[in-house]
C-alpha cells in the first residue's frame, strides 16, 4: 500500500467512504504513474433480481409448493447490472432455511429453465424439504463485482403436507337440453379436496381451456355406462373410472369430439363438444354417479391422490 500512488489511493478512499464499503472504481489502482486525469465511476447499482420460484423437482406444472421430504429447485431471472461502469453480476443466491435447514446461501448456477411459461436464467437445487407442513418464506440476492447485493422481499412458498382427495363428480344438463341424455353444451365436473397440478392429466398442461374428447361406453350386462376422457387419440387414465348411475344413456361407444376441458384450481369441468354418434344416445335414468379417482393425480406440491370411490352428490341424470 505504501507504493501506492497517493491520488489513486485518495480517490478510492473517497469512493469507498461514500459507497458505504461498497464501491467499484474502473480504474487500475497500480497504474504506475498516474494518469493526468481519471475517467473512473463507481457502480453504486445492485443488479436487480426480478422474478423467483420454487418448484417440485418432480415433473409437474405448479410452482410454489413443495410437500414435507419432497425435493425441489429454486429459480431466478435477473436483471443486466448497472452501474457508470457497471462491475457485472459477480453471483446469484438463495437463502433457503425456511425450507432446508443449512441452505442460507445456495449458489444458483446460469441456464435455461421454463417455471409456468416464465423462463429463468437461474436456478440451484435440487433440494430436499426438511420444514414440517406451514407456510414459509424464501429469498433471493444477486451481488455484482463491486459486492452491491438486491435481496428481494420475503417469498411465499407453501409446505404442502396433505395428500388430495377425489370430493364429487356431476353431470349437468345444458340449458334447453334433454336431461338424461348427453348432447354438446353438456358437462362433466370432478371436483377434487385441493388444486391439482394439471401435468398429472396432460404433460405441459396449464390447466387453461384445452379440446378433449369425451367417450361414453355402453355398460355391458347390467353393468352402467362409464365415461372415459381423452387428450388426443390417448386416454387420461389418471383420472380412473367413472360409473354413470344407469346403463340406458348410450347403446354402444359414443365419442363427443370437439369438446372442451378447464381444469381451475380443484376443478376439472368438460363441456360436451358434438357427436357423430347421436343414433347411439338414449335417455336413461338418474341416481348415483360414482367416481374413483387414482393415485396417479398429484396436488401442486406432488402429493399423490388417495383413492377413495366418490360418491357424486344429490341424484345425477348423466347428463
Ligand atoms: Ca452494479
Ligand atoms: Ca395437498
Ligand atoms: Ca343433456
Amino acid at each position: 500500500m505504501s507504493r501506492r500512488p497517493r491520488k489513486v489511493a485518495a480517490l478510492a478512499t473517497l469512493v469507498m467512504a461514500l459507497g458505504g464499503g461498497s464501491a467499484y472504481a474502473a480504474w487500475s489502482a497500480t497504474t504506475s504513474p498516474p494518469p493526468a486525469s481519471f475517467s473512473g465511476a463507481p457502480d453504486w447499482t445492485p443488479p436487480a433480481v426480478t422474478a423467483a420460484a420454487i418448484k417440485k423437482s418432480t415433473s409437474g406444472y405448479s410452482a410454489g409448493y413443495v410437500r414435507p421430504g419432497g425435493q425441489y429447485y429454486v429459480y431466478a431471472q435477473v436483471a443486466t447490472d448497472t452501474g457508470n461502469p457497471p462491475s457485472g453480476l459477480a453471483g446469484v443466491t438463495s437463502n433457503l432455511t425456511g425450507l432446508t435447514s443449512g441452505q442460507s446461501a445456495a449458489a444458483l448456477s446460469a441456464g435455461t429453465y421454463s417455471v409456468e411459461g416464465v423462463t429463468y436464467k437461474y436456478r440451484a437445487g435440487p433440494f430436499t424439504v426438511s420444514a414440517a407442513a406451514g407456510n414459509t418464506t424464501y429469498s433471493v440476492s444477486a451481488r455484482d463485482v463491486a459486492a452491491n447485493v438486491f435481496t428481494t422481499t420475503s417469498q411465499p412458498v407453501v409446505v404442502d403436507g396433505t395428500a388430495p382427495t377425489g370430493s364429487d363428480v356431476q353431470t349437468t344438463n345444458v340449458s334447453g337440453g334433454t336431461a338424461g341424455s348427453a348432447e354438446a353444451g353438456d358437462t362433466l365436473t370432478l371436483t377434487f379436496s385441493e388444486p391439482i397440478d394439471p401435468n398429472a392429466l396432460v404433460s405441459g398442461w396449464d390447466g387453461t381451456a384445452r379440446a378433449a374428447t369425451l367417450e361414453l361406453a355402453n355398460g355391458g350386462g347390467s353393468a352402467p355406462d362409464t365415461v372415459q376422457l381423452f387428450n388426443g387419440t390417448s386416454p387420461i387414465t389418471a383420472l380412473g373410472t367413472i360409473r354413470l348411475p344407469d346403463k340406458g344413456y348410450v347403446k354402444a361407444i359414443v365419442d363427443f369430439t370437439n369438446s372442451t376441458m378447464v381444469l381451475s384450481g380443484s376443478t376439472l369441468t368438460v363441456t360436451l363438444g358434438s357427436t357423430n354418434g347421436a343414433k347411439n344416445v338414449s335417455t336413461g335414468g338418474s341416481g348415483t354417479t360414482q367416481w374413483v379417482p387414482t393415485a396417479s393425480l398429484y396436488d401442486r406440491a406432488g402429493n399423490a391422490l388417495t383413492s377413495t370411490t366418490v360418491n357424486g352428490s344429490g341424484s345425477n341424470a348423466a347428463f
